[in-house]
């Protein structure tokens, strides 16, 4: 995915963040992202992604204008995807997704190297404060801009204001520099390998998929994805102690000392924090990373495999490709449509190939679903 939610470009040196130790600055161009900028290897028009990019973060977190956001990322999408570098505002404007505003941005990048309402944007020190709080965990635009009305501009300064924060801020600003840090692959692999072994000790009937950008076979991710299923549980079949199911695993984890801070516990859903004691190649700790954990019904793990896998662009594509074969497509289940618009019980399925076939789709390896 290129972004959303807390989405940001790796260089986004507007991002000024007032730390003591100037680990962060306003010129950092090391600032890392929860979430990959389009990449800069073999991208020709990387820079106007990125300017698209920063228009997009801004439009989602200062203005929350979330069709402006859209038809940024779009338009970004669109050229991430083109092999040559566009040459004009006005051939931009014949691809898909880009219109007139965004096209004569482009020309203005393309004839002066900047572009003033971005230079604007920087300079701005409420916008600059909002994109900032908005990377802490838990912090979404609008308690961003409440906190900057009441003067909070900095992490130095919300650390002086946790009294205004929920437990999950709090995670999130407990572990701030370190859920910025990308999670190298070689990482996840170790901590699957853990969460497999402390699973199957519980109970060899649980099954557990990685998903997100580690399953699409991606270098680096912002956060580990687990999905997790025991036959014991189906969308018919709520044992009343399916919370147990994930309880268990959870408990389990924390005295592997994996699980390191939880941010939710529910029934069907853990939010939380983990770290490995020891990083490869060395005997410290590795940063604490994000880690979600999900339990699905049986009979719909493998829509929701499909679904946290992504990318979110391939899932939108998908769920349109399926309403054009008469299905809807959601994270639980694939349902036919009837003639009256009503979707019918869900079609058996018991692998991701299952569901490309149902709707006519070439299968796709979670490697090609970019
Ligand atoms: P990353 O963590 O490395 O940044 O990338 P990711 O693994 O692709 O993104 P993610 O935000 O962790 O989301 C995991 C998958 O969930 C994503 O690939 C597709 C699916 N998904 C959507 N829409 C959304 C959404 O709005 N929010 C979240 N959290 N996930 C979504 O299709
Ligand atoms: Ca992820
Ligand atoms: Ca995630």
């Amino acid at each position: 995915m290129i972004f959303n939610g807390k989405s940001l470009v790796r260089n986004l040196r507007f991002l000024a963040v007032t730390f003591s130790d100037g680990q962060y600055n306003s010129f950092s161009t090391g600032v890392m992202s929860k979430r990959k900028a389009p990449s800069s290897d073999n991208n020709p028009n990387h820079d106007i992604c990125e300017f698209l990019s920063e228009l997009a973060n801004y439009e989602k977190n200062v203005s929350r204008n979330i069709y402006k956001y859209n038809a940024y990322r779009k338009a970004a999408t669109t050229l991430a995807a083109l092999s040559h570098r566009v040459t004009s505002g006005e051939e931009a404007r014949k691809l898909d997704g880009i219109g007139e505003k965004i096209s004569q941005k482009i020309d203005e990048f393309l004839k002066t190297g900047k572009l003033q309402k971005l230079e604007k944007i920087q300079h701005d020190d409420t916008s600059t404060a909002i994109n900032l709080l908005t990377r802490v965990s838990g912090i979404g635009p609008a308690k961003a801009k409440k906190l900057v009305d009441e003067g909070i501009t900095s992490i130095e300064e919300l650390r002086k204001h946790k009294d205004k924060l929920t437990h999950h801020q709090l995670i999130g600003l407990k572990y701030f520099e370190d859920f910025e840090k990308r999670i190298p692959r070689e990482e996840i692999q170790e901590i699957e390998k853990i969460i497999r072994e402390t699973v199957s000790e519980l109970d060899n009937q649980y099954l557990v998929t990685i998903c997100g950008s580690y399953r699409r076979g991606k270098p680096d991710s912002g956060d580990i994805d687990v999905l997790l299923t025991h036959p014991s549980f189906t969308s018919k079949h709520k044992p009343k102690e399916k919370g147990k199911l994930l309880k268990d695993v959870v408990s389990a984890l924390e005295a592997k000392d994996l699980i390191i801070d939880t941010i939710s516990l529910g029934d069907v859903k853990f939010m939380g924090v983990c770290r490995l004691s020891k990083a490869k190649g060395n005997n410290n700790p590795a940063p604490a990373r994000r880690l979600d954990i999900r339990l699905t019904p049986h009979d719909q793990y493998f829509c929701s495999v499909l679904y946290f896998t992504g990318s979110d662009m391939f899932n939108k594509h998908m769920r349109a490709h399926a309403l054009e074969h008469g299905f809807t497509l959601n994270e639980y289940s694939l349902r036919p449509m009837g003639s009256t618009g009503v979707p019918g019980e869900p079609v058996p399925v018991t692998s991701e190939e299952d569901i490309f076939d149902y709707i006519d789709y070439p299968y796709k390896k979670p490697e090609e679903r970019d």
